[in-house]
């Protein structure tokens, strides 16, 4: 059969001052424990490397600049063992960086690591930013200034196939990240070139009354359940409406005591139906054995776009 053994790793609390060395030894124990259990692919989060600085206002250039991985993701000083390991160890990875390009564009973006070939498959820059350029007036809110640092992602949604996995059967990856979830064009786009493994890392706050425009007195425990109702809302809806298996991991937990992010990573099937979920918003590794030909019946029957999508009376959605 295509059946493919996949992993998310998710990682817990990382705080603004932490050291990068100390953040990148847990990336490479969960890879580790990735590996143990005979994982093929290993899903990171979203700006893995680093807190999740958008919420930050941070003024200075040096400062932000540190929170960037900068050229080639693979070589890059603080970045570079990961990937290292993993093609010791011969597992694929796909992780979440701040990227600074030479000519000194910012972008959130992920890429798929081959480690056989030792070679970046596909890279991924996120095109939906949400939040704000500008932070808000309150000190006390909890911003998102995704829009200040990132520039829109400028690669589109391109789906890829993958060499020496699933048995050799080359199965169909396609990258999105965070916010792209809950957009169903990203989905579509990645759905009409035949997706079969969505991988989204992501960052989302529990509690961030501003941030969701939700009133500021809402109980901090119903609006991080209701963070937690919306991901898999979206994941669990987006992977049965594109019949494809998805992967999410959560960058998690309560960052510098007072910025919580939810958990909830999770592997999902072409029915919509939770494989496995993280327990806990800790360092975690959760793994799914994926049998791809599950994707046929959605593609072929209920999905199948060629036959079905009127595309004639979509235009509203790239028309306006
Ligand atoms: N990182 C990221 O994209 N987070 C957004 C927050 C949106 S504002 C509540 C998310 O969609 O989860």
């Amino acid at each position: 059969g295509r059946k493919i053994r996949i992993a998310a790793a998710q990682i817990g609390a990382v705080h603004l001052n932490d050291e990068r060395s100390k953040t990148l030894d847990r990336m490479l124990k969960l890879l580790d424990d990735a590996t143990s259990q005979a994982a093929e692919v290993v899903l990171f989060p979203e700006t893995a490397f680093t807190t999740f600085f958008p919420r930050h206002l941070i003024n200075d250039p040096e400062r932000l600049s540190s929170f960037f991985e900068h050229g080639d993701v693979t070589t890059s000083p603080t970045a570079a063992p990961l990937f290292e390991r993993a093609r010791e160890l011969g597992i694929d990875i796909s992780v979440g960086f701040a990227e600074a390009t030479d000519s000194g564009e910012r972008f959130n973006s992920s890429v798929y690591y081959h480690s056989r070939s030792g070679s970046i498959l596909s890279k991924y820059r996120k095109i939906h930013l949400p939040g704000d350029f500008e932070p808000f007036a309150d000190p006390e809110a909890i911003n998102q200034l995704e829009k200040r640092y990132f520039k829109p992602g400028n690669l589109g949604f391109n789906a890829f196939r993958v060499p020496e996995l699933a048995s050799n059967t080359e199965p169909t990856f396609g990258m999105m990240i965070c916010n792209d979830r809950r957009w169903a064009e990203a989905w579509r786009s990645l759905g009409l070139q035949g997706v079969e493994v969505v991988l989204c890392g992501y960052n989302t706050a529990g509690f961030a009354p501003h941030l969701r425009g939700s009133d500021a007195d809402q109980d901090p425990k119903a609006a991080e359940a209701d963070a937690v109702f919306h991901h898999k809302l979206v994941m669990q809806a987006n992977s049965y409406m594109n019949a494809t298996f998805s992967v999410c991991a959560a960058r998690c937990g309560m960052d510098d005591g007072k910025y919580s992010l939810i958990g909830a990573s999770c592997i999902v099937d072409p029915e919509g139906k939770i494989l496995a979920e993280a327990k806990t918003v800790e360092d975690e590794v959760i793994v799914a054995d994926c049998d791809l030909e599950m994707c046929r019946q959605g593609k072929t029957r209920t999905f199948d776009f060629a036959r079905h999508r009127r595309i004639e009376h979509y235009q509203r959605i790239t028309n306006q």
